[in-house]
């Protein structure tokens, strides 16, 4: 009998692509077979109180240009994880700790992983350094 895929979701904006991102993408991706981003979309990340610098379709072309992700899906909404967990039948939920017991009630549904963010590198860094080096 086959082995189903292990499957692991994360979520995240991923704006201004950088090194904590693949760190984390990458740790998550020794979780499982399979690793799936959900993507805030612009509206949401309005909603989030959160402007990316790059569009949707360029941070979305950037992830799957990562060679640990194997699928993007837009992120619309806090409450789509528990549809998105049955619906990519998700053995792992993932996300960096500074979301350290926001998503534990997934904890029924899935295991639940919260990893160390890297530190020294963000995008408001970056983006702050941007700014000093362009005055
Ligand atoms: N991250 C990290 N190290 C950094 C920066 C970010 O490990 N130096 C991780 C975050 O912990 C998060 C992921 O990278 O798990 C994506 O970070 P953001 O794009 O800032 O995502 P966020 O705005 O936190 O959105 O529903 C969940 C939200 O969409 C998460």
């Amino acid at each position: 009998m086959e082995s189903k895929d292990k499957v692991v979701l994360t979520y995240g904006t991923f704006d201004m692509f950088h090194v904590g991102h693949v760190r984390l993408l990458e740790r998550l991706s020794y979780f499982g077979d399979r690793l799936i981003v959900g993507l805030s979309t612009d509206d949401f990340n309005a909603r989030k109180g959160k402007k990316a610098v790059i569009s949707y379709e360029d941070r979305a072309s950037i992830l799957r240009s990562c060679r640990f992700v194997e699928e993007v899906v837009p992120e619309k909404c806090w409450s789509q994880k528990v549809l998105d967990i049955r619906r990519f039948n998700v053995d792992v939920f993932g996300m960096g700790d500074d979301w350290q017991g926001e998503f534990d009630s997934l904890k029924s549904l899935c295991q639940v992983v919260y990893l160390p963010r890297t530190i020294d590198v963000s995008t408001t860094e970056i983006r702050a350094n941007v700014l000093r080096h362009s005055a």
